[in-house]
């Protein structure tokens, strides 16, 4: 159908509407009436025609309206959206500049501590490489490690961190070792795993100890050279009448050949009856024992 034929069956359409409705006093004329007819013969053929037409044309309007409608609201929501992402831009930067410099500030800090914890290291092994030195004193006195043998006049000391008992000094590690381990680190120090001979030398040992969960320091005695005879680290074997071992001990459950002191947060538990067997090779604390030179005023020990 083209423009021109769509034309006509509006005016076509619009005659007929008129001619129903007859308003003007004119049109009540037969020659009036003669020539609406005239002009509405063309759609005479279908009446209901240009009610369709109408209806074309209405829903094409309201296609055109909804069309133009949909492209305003879609340029109107791209118009809302890009302020968003350009507020999102601006803040953006920020927080990124802001975690930059909060990751800077952290590997400062971490650079920081690594050289604090490089020069406490340095510091801990230059401590350990040093030797204890002695307790100032108004009496000047020798060290007793290295120098046992030329025995200075006056009475001994022990050095630092050892405790005296009689005519031994004793120290508690703080670090474990093997069996074999801390008799080297004792021997190093002019000693030797600690020999226990009497009831009151393993109390006073005991005491020192630190309570535990199942705190065992090695002592002197093994029994590895022959299963069941114990020898002290000097030679000499084990008293079974100054043996302070608990009950059931030594058991050599597991190949169990050196012996160790246990002292644990149960305070009933007694000194004299505190040593058990263990494989030699676990890591344990130790005691040390130091014996001072023999001086006049001193006894023997025994
Ligand atoms: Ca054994
Ligand atoms: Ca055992």
């Amino acid at each position: 159908m083209t423009a021109e034929n769509g034309t006509t069956f509006c005016e076509g359409m619009y005659s007929k509407l008129i001619d129903s409705d007859g308003p003007y006093d004119e049109m009540n004329s037969p020659n009036v009436r003669e020539q609406h007819v005239v002009h509405v013969s063309p759609a005479k053929g279908n009446s209901r025609q240009p009610y369709k037409l109408a209806t074309a044309c209405l829903t094409g309007l309201c296609v055109i309206l909804l069309l133009v409608l949909v492209v305003m609201s879609s340029r109107r929501n791209v118009s809302e959206v890009i302020p968003d992402a350009s507020a999102q831009q601006q803040t953006l930067p920020v927080n990124i500049t802001e975690l930059m410099e909060q990751i800077k500030n952290l590997e400062k800090e971490n650079k920081e501590l690594e050289t604090e914890k490089d020069i406490l290291e340095k510091r801990v092994k230059a401590l350990e490489a040093t030797p204890s030195p002695p307790r100032p004193s108004p009496a000047r006195e020798t060290t007793v490690a290295p120098a046992a043998s030329r025995s200075p006049p006056g009475l001994p000391k022990c050095p630092a961190d050892w405790h005296r008992f009689q005519d031994s000094c004793y120290y508690i590690s703080r670090t474990t070792l093997t069996w074999s381990s801390s008799q080297q680190f004792c021997q190093r120090r002019g000693g030797h795993l600690a020999i226990i001979h009497t009831a009151e030398e393993q109390t006073f040992i005991w005491n020192k100890l630190v309570r535990g969960h199942w705190n065992a320091y090695w002592f002197g005695i093994t029994d590895e050279k022959a299963e069941g005879t114990w020898h002290w680290v000097d030679g000499t074997e084990l008293d079974m009448n100054t043996a302070f071992w608990e009950e059931g001990e030594p058991n050599n459950h597991i190949d169990e050949d050196c012996g160790y002191i246990v002292k644990t947060q149960v305070l009933n538990r007694v000194p004299i009856k505190s040593w058990y067997d263990a494989p030699c090779e676990m890591h344990w604390r130790f005691v040390c024992e130091l014996e001072l030179p023999a001086v006049s005023t001193t006894a023997p020990h025994a």
